[in-house]
């Protein structure tokens, strides 16, 4: 989806919200009640939220103590609750390391204090190259989930996201807001490109599609109940996107690691923030993008590709994984490892961040 239409949920989403919304507003009365309860409960939840946990020491002898070793195996990719999902396939793996954790502000701080770098949302968008946008929205900024108060009309996503000028990773709800203290927090509002800049500072790449699921079903091809909202994992509680209880612990976006880690020691890999990676996105898994796309280096330029016809064309998109805070049973059942989404390639989102892998020997 273009960056004109702000909503970094695609087309497929869109149309299935306006389903959605038909069962939504059949209870509009309650969800009235609901949401002065709501509003008042989420401010109470959001002072008693933690601003760090507890990540357990790494093996003493790990040669990479901030990652984990992911075994090499043949993955059924996909998952059956939405299209995008299908068809289930086999794609066999190598072994690779990965992060942890999701990269934290602290990370992505260093990365930028070493390199200046600046993200796509801190810059201005060339009105040659986006001539049909508003000037408004060529202003540095993002996307930024905004709860509102009421709803109106047939369920856009409009209502929900709003395109904010001066939001960035430093500033991920706009001005006036900023990260001070929230250093173990997941770095988010970065694109694709960002994510490939902090991972080639790192040495280490974005995971491709398969790689991440791989490693978010534990190196492993069993199944769990594709429908049942997980207990360790950030996810909305509540009636999305007016009612959040916050029963999880958090009405937003939680620090690194504060839910109990999969099978293989990775934390977060479901809910909190959604995970970039190196795949364009398709609707489907009939082609798996990794598999045309040689090297994330040719990956990265082709990304990096800027001239006018080019970029005047629909944003392309790549895929995340893994749902985010704002999942929620009545809207978006993608805190999965088989879900999937396409992200635009040049706007960043207040709930998109990433983690790297390396292809390297395993211990
Ligand atoms: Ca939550």
């Amino acid at each position: 989806m273009a960056r004109a239409m702000s909503t970094p949920t695609g087309a497929t989403s869109l149309r299935r919200t306006h389903v959605i919304w038909s069962l939504l507003a059949a209870s509009a009365l309650g969800a009235i009640v609901w949401l002065g309860w709501s509003a008042k409960a989420t401010e109470q939840l959001a002072h008693l939220e933690s601003l760090q946990c507890a990540i357990p020491a790494p093996a003493a002898n790990s040669p990479r103590p901030a990652m984990v070793w992911v075994p090499g195996g043949e993955l059924e990719l996909g998952d059956t609750v939405y299209p995008e999902e299908l068809p289930i396939r086999k794609v066999k793996l190598a072994g690779f390391w990965i992060d942890r954790t999701e990269v934290t502000n602290d990370d992505f701080a260093a990365f930028v204090a070493a390199t200046a770098y600046k993200t796509v949302a801190e810059r201005a968008v060339d009105p040659l190259l986006r001539p049909q946008l508003p000037p408004e929205m060529r202003l540095p900024g993002a996307v930024v989930f905004i709860s509102p108060n009421s709803l109106s009309g047939k369920g856009s996503a409009t209502q929900w996201w709003r395109y904010v000028a001066g939001a960035n990773w430093r500033h991920p709800g706009g001005p006036g807001t900023d990260i001070a203290g929230r250093g173990a927090f997941p770095v988010v509002t970065v694109t694709i490109e960002d994510a490939h800049a902090y991972a080639q500072w790192k040495g280490a790449v974005v995971p491709s599609e398969a790689q991440w699921e791989w490693a978010a079903r534990g190196a492993s091809n069993t199944r769990i109940d594709e429908h049942a909202q997980p207990k360790a994992a950030n996810t909305w509680q509540g009636l999305f996107p007016v009612a959040n209880s916050g029963e999880d612990g958090f009405v937003g976006l939680a620090p690194a690691a504060c839910y109990t880690p999969n099978a293989l020691g990775l934390f977060d890999m479901i809910g909190n923030a959604w995970e970039l990676t190196r795949d364009a996105y398709t609707p489907s898994h009939a082609v798996l993008a990794s598999e045309s796309l040689p090297t994330p280096e040719q990956a990265r330029a082709k990304t990096l590709v800027k001239t006018p016809s080019q970029a005047a064309a629909p944003a392309a998109q790549h895929v995340i994984k893994g749902g985010s805070f704002l999942c929620a049973p009545n809207y978006c059942m993608r805190y999965r490892a088989g879900s999937r989404q396409g992200q635009e390639d040049d706007l960043a989102v207040s709930h998109v961040g990433f983690r790297t892998v390396v292809m390297a020997p395993g211990p």
